[in-house]
C-alpha cells in the first residue's frame, strides 16, 4: 500500500510513523508513506497556502489552488483509490473503516489546518472525510498519523502471530479481555487460576466471557449492532 500525505507541517509526521509496527511495515515493503509539504505548491514566493475567509470571521482557510495542483500532480502516475480529508466534521474512524481502507492500494490523506480547506476542494476531489473523535486538534496531522497506524497494521503480512490483530479490541465488536504476565503472584495479587491451567479451550472461553463482561460494563453501545 502507498499512502501520500499532504500537509503544511511535514515535520509533525516524520517520527510517529518511523517506529515499531509502522517501521516494520515500511521495512518489509508492505507500506510506503510519502509526506508532501503543501508549500511546494504555494501560489507565491512567500509560500502562501491560506487566505482570509469570505464572509469574514477569525481564522484562515486553505486555498484551493495549491491543494488542486498538489492533488493533480500526485494523481498523475496512478489515480488514488480514496482521497481522504481529515476533519473533525468527518465520519468517526472505527475498526470497520480501518479494515476497509487496509484493502486499498493507493491513498491520499489531506491534513486540514486553520479553519479548514476551501469547500470546493472537498466537493471536487475528496472521496472520504474522516474524524478521529469528538474533540478538536490543532490540525489533521496527528489524526493522519492515527489513521496510517490503524490501517497500516492491518495490511496482510504486517503483523505476525505475536502482534496479531485477531485478538485486538473491536475485532468482533468486543473489547479485549484482561492480560497478565509473570510472576503468577505479584505483591499478593494473583493471576486467575484458569490462565495457569494449560487448558486452551477453557482459557479461550474465559477470555471470551471477560471480553463480553468488559464490553457490557464499558461500551454497551458496541453490543447493540
Ligand atoms: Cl481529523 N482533525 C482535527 N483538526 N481535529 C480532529 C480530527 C481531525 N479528528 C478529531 N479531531
Amino acid at each position: 500500500m502507498t499512502i501520500h500525505i499532504l500537509t503544511v507541517l511535514p515535520e509533525l509526521l516524520q517520527s510517529p510513523l518511523s517506529h515499531s509496527i509502522m517501521k516494520r511495515a515500511q521495512d518489509k515493503g508492505l507500506l510506503t508513506v510519502y509526506v508532501h509539504p503543501l508549500r511546494k505548491w504555494a501560489v507565491n514566493e512567500y509560500g502562501q497556502v491560506d487566505d482570509y475567509q469570505y464572509g469574514g470571521g477569525a481564522g484562515m482557510v486553505m486555498m484551493p489552488e495549491p491543494l488542486a495542483n498538489a492533488i493533480e500532480e500526485l494523481s498523475k502516475d496512478k489515480p488514488f483509490d480514496e482521497i481522504i480529508f481529515l476533519t473533525p466534521d468527518g465520519e468517526t474512524l472505527n475498526q470497520k473503516i480501518a479494515n476497509n481502507l487496509s484493502l486499498k492500494e493507493n491513498l491520499l490523506l489531506i491534513c486540514g489546518h486553520y479553519k479548514g480547506i476551501d469547500q470546493r476542494i472537498r466537493e471536487k476531489y475528496v472521496t472520504k472525510e474522516i474524524s478521529i473523535g469528538d474533540y478538536v486538534l490543532s490540525g489533521g496531522e496527528l489524526a493522519a498519523a492515527v489513521l496510517v497506524d490503524a490501517v497500516g497494521r492491518l495490511i496482510p503480512g504486517v503483523l505476525n502471530n505475536e502482534t496479531s490483530a485477531l485478538t485486538d479490541s473491536f475485532q468482533d465488536n468486543l473489547l479485549a479481555p484482561p492480560v497478565y504476565t509473570r510472576p503468577a503472584e505479584w505483591r499478593g495479587l494473583k493471576v486467575p487460576d484458569i490462565l495457569l491451567s494449560g487448558h486452551t479451550a477453557k482459557v479461550e472461553e474465559w477470555r471470551y466471557e471477560q471480553a463480553v463482561e468488559r464490553t457490557k460494563q464499558r461500551r454497551p453501545d458496541l453490543l447493540e449492532d
